[in-house]
């Protein structure tokens, strides 16, 4: 054997190698999701609208297994892309929001901080200009993780959108206690023409609205968007109200859904 096809060999054996210690140490981390938790969900509002977003169905086991890479890898990292928009025609503003609900994550992946995700609206960059980015570091079961925010994306008439959200876990991950991992997500959302937190009606939500809200319930106001300042939607506006506004407003609306969710 000559030393060019005895290099061959070498470097197909190292690669053989690399791929066994890669594929025998990571790849068990798997996505499941249960019939009841579909993807895709479709949501009427009013009468008069309705809005759907669709992030292609069910995510199984049996689709994908994650492995430490980067968030483009078409084989080792989740890529989804939501189609999102209105199902009927609307004259007036409509809000919408969109959402992770997390049912289930394994305490080795939140204790990671390399378990990642974002959402863009570019199919082919996943970490320049995201919408939103972040680690489920800290995530526990029925959290949820803010992907649309209603007043950053109100559509005005029968607009669509096409969101690609990615869920993987980072080259730089080693711990071993991010192996053998399960995690359960459904994307989730809303659509409304209730700006929920805008207790003043001025379009925006912001320390006003807490204002307002709380003269309110001091009995120094009656004028109030009475739907839009009930945020948690209990059909009374009282202090709870207040404080979700409130730390909505402290996390730039990270995290907390306000309003039916
Ligand atoms: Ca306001
Ligand atoms: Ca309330």
């Amino acid at each position: 054997m000559d030393n060019k096809k005895k290099l061959i060999i070498l470097i197909v054996s190292i690669i053989a190698l690399i791929l066994l210690i890669i594929g025998g140490t990571y790849a068990f981390i798997t996505w499941s999701s249960n019939e009841n938790q579909a993807t895709n969900v479709v949501f009427t509002v009013t009468p008069d609208f309705s809005c759907s977003a669709d992030a292609g169905g069910h995510i199984t086991s049996n689709d994908r297994m994650l492995a430490p890479t980067d968030c483009m890898d078409p084989e080792y990292a989740i890529q989804r892309t939501i189609s999102t928009g209105l199902t009927n025609e609307s004259d007036g503003k409509v809000y919408y929001d969109l959402w992770l609900d997390v049912n289930n994550i394994g305490s080795g992946l939140s204790g990671s901080q390399n378990f990642k995700y974002a959402l863009t609206q570019q199919a082919d960059n996943c970490v320049a200009n995201p919408i939103v980015t972040g680690t489920f570091n800290g995530v526990t079961n029925g959290d949820v993780i803010t992907l649309l925010i209603g007043i950053n994306n109100s559509y005005l008439s029968s607009a669509t959108g096409t969101y690609y959200l990615y869920i993987w876990l980072d080259e730089a991950e080693t711990d071993i206690n991010t192996q053998n991992q399960n995690f359960d997500f459904s994307i989730n959302g809303r659509c409304s023409n209730i700006l929920y937190g805008d207790a003043n009606g001025d379009g925006e939500i912001n320390s006003k609205d807490i204002t307002r809200i709380n003269r309110y319930i001091n009995g120094s106001t009656t004028e109030i968007i009475y739907d839009a300042a009930d945020v948690n939607v209990d059909g009374v506006i009282d202090s709870t109200d207040s404080t979700i506004l409130q730390n909505y407003i402290n996390n730039n609306g990270k995290n907390i859904i306000l309003g039916p969710h």
